[in-house]
């Protein structure tokens, strides 16, 4: 519901959280045990975050779910039962919600509340956030926690608005669920979103169409009702496997880490190796096989060619075959695709795979759609998988403003600031923007990892931040332009020392156009970043300017 203080004076935080998603939920928990008044500001018309919007068929988390859910409370990671490997968005969506109850969390969640505008004033020490509705919100501190696939993408393909079926997106999918039962449907998109729905579409419609612009990597994910006997045993000792979970990068536990080369062993060997963790299932494992897959080209060939090898075996038209043997990019050098029958689907009679790379979509038209070499498709319904404004698009539909102090002082702007790819300092904060924190944006090793590791992670931090500066009479911290652009040069080396930039992916923003191409993960590991960002707080937090102003010592006192 907007809030009744619509329209009257402001209401005053001390830290206003944008978005009420697993980051935001446990940015509540967490700062409220500070003594802070906080409030988190959610546009859905449910909390959730990508596990309210994302409904489409077959939507479920690629992690496991005794890995992908909270760590903070014992008792919760006891209690909580996961029906199977993977969770399935449903069922995620009822554990954050049983949290959010379990923790009374919902008393400061105010949802259906989009912000539109945040600005900070260097002379009141204050943020200002007013919203779609009209409220305005001050606070001393802001936490975005608006997520990194959370602005759903539709291509700008002319002649939508003519189109006389159904389409959807699958970031805005519908609460009520879509019966494709008896149409001819098409799905443009084959990344995680579209290589989920895929198989589970094709057993309904009368006939899929799936329009591929790039084959993406998908291995077999195994999903599998949970075993008892494994449950036991992981919760027999969550505390200490979490623990040597955050000791790896990508923050996920139970794989050795691996100790060679793909290329110090022989074919025989390193086939055998794929084979059992193909069986397996799961991306991590298969990606940790060998030390050198995400570094060394030669290395990753093997593994790459070893899936190609797998689809060619499994879709028996060998043009559709060799049409989803992804070869433009090393395997793991875009995310990971996790599946159950994917490929198999394409064995159907009423599937059909177009490749839009050599003849693209062209137009909607009033009944289908058509490409630009003229061929043309009838259908009832269209799906877009195509993917989000990954990383900074959350942050820039906000029209985020800081305002200097000096009468007559300019304002920048974060849109302007990043104009030329997103600026930040271990991706939680950005220099000229003081007291606003980001939960894993660009620059932090958030989406390469096990999500909710990060979000605690990144949480903690800035709790510890807030404490530090309660602890010692201040109120402002920025980092300085200098820290921010050399994090920003290392996370631009490190991705440079990997295989990563050699893939058009969302890590780079290769799905917009005109998106400026820069790395924007931190793909160094959840453990050397948990390191750095860890020690960097304690020398007193280092790269960041720090301050008392008599404005933030008035409201401190209020
Ligand atoms: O989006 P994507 P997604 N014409 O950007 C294609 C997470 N996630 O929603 O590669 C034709 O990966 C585009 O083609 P191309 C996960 O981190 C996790 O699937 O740009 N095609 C691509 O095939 C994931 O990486 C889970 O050439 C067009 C697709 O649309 C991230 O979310 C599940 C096009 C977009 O793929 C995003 O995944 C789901 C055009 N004009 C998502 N424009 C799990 O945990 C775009 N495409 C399992």
């Amino acid at each position: 519901m907007p809030d009744a203080s619509l329209g009257s004076s402001p209401r005053r935080l001390d830290v206003a959280i944008v978005g009420g998603g697993l980051a935001g939920l446990y940015a509540i928990h967490r700062l409220r045990k500070l003594g802070l008044s906080v409030r988190a500001y959610e546009q859905g018309s449910g909390i959730g975050g990508t596990w309210f919007w994302n409904r489409y068929p077959g939507a479920r988390c690629d992690v496991e779910s005794l890995e992908y859910s909270y760590s903070f409370s014992e008792e919760l990671q006891q209690e909580w039962k996961w029906p199977e490997r993977y969770g399935t968005q449903p069922e995620i969506l009822k554990y954050i919600n049983h949290v959010a109850d379990r923790f009374d969390l919902r008393r400061d969640v105010q949802l259906d509340t989009r912000i539109e505008t945040a600005t900070f004033d260097r002379a009141t020490n204050l943020w200002t956030l007013k919203t779609r509705a009209g409220e305005t919100i001050e606070a001393r501190f802001v936490v975005m926690a608006a997520g990194n696939l959370s602005t759903p993408r539709l291509p700008d393909f002319k002649g939508l608005k003519s189109f006389k079926g159904k389409w959807y997106h699958s970031g805005l999918w519908p609460h009520e669920g879509v019966d494709f039962s008896g149409q001819r449907v098409g799905v443009i998109g084959t990344g995680s979103s579209g290589v989920q729905m895929i198989p589970i579409i094709a057993r309904q419609a009368r006939h899929l169409t799936v329009f591929q612009r790039t084959a993406n990597f998908s291995l077999p994910a195994r999903n599998a009702p949970m075993e008892t006997e494994r449950e036991r045993r992981h919760k027999a000792n969550y505390r200490e496997r979490r623990i040597s979970a955050y000791d790896t990068p990508f923050a996920i536990g139970g794989h050795p880490r691996p100790t060679r080369s793909a290329l110090e062993v022989s074919d025989d060997e390193r086939n055998r190796a794929y084979e059992s963790k193909w069986q397996e299932g799961g991306s991590i494992s298969y990606l940790y096989a060998y030390t050198d897959l995400l570094v060394n080209k030669q290395s990753n060939d093997t593994a790459s060619e070893f899936v190609r090898n797998k689809i060619r075996a499994t879709v028996k038209d060998p043009r559709t075959a060799e049409l989803l043997a992804p070869k433009d990019h090393p395997i793991g050098t875009k995310r990971l695709c996790l599946d159950t029958n994917y490929y198999e689907t394409y064995n159907r009679p009423n599937v059909s795979l177009v490749d839009v790379r050599s003849d693209p979509i062209a137009e909607i038209t009033e009944t289908g759609l058509r490409t630009e070499g003229g061929q043309s498709f009838e259908l009832d319904a269209i799906v877009f998988a195509t993917g989000f404004d990954a990383m900074t698009g959350a942050l820039r539909e906000i029209d985020i403003r800081a305002r200097n102090d000096q009468a007559g002082g300019g304002e920048v702007s974060l849109r302007d600031h990043w104009a030329g790819g997103p600026l930040t300092y271990l991706g939680l904060m950005v220099s000229g923007f003081p007291n606003m924190f980001i939960v894993t944006g660009p620059g932090s090793p958030g989406v390469k990892t096990q999500m909710i590791a990060s979000i605690e992670q990144h949480v903690d931090w800035i709790a510890d931040c807030l404490d530090h500066l309660a602890q010692n009479g201040l109120d402002r911290i920025e980092p300085t332009p200098e820290a921010e652009q050399a994090w920003v040069e290392h996370v631009n080396q490190v991705a440079d020392s990997t295989l990563y930039p050699l893939a058009n992916s969302w890590y780079v923003g290769a799905n917009i156009p005109g998106k400026p191409r820069v790395f924007m993960p931190y793909v160094g590991g959840f453990d050397r970043y948990k390191k750095h960002s860890e020690a960097i707080a304690a020398k007193g937090y280092e790269g960041f300017a720090l301050g008392r102003t008599a404005a933030g010592q008035r409201q401190a006192a209020e």
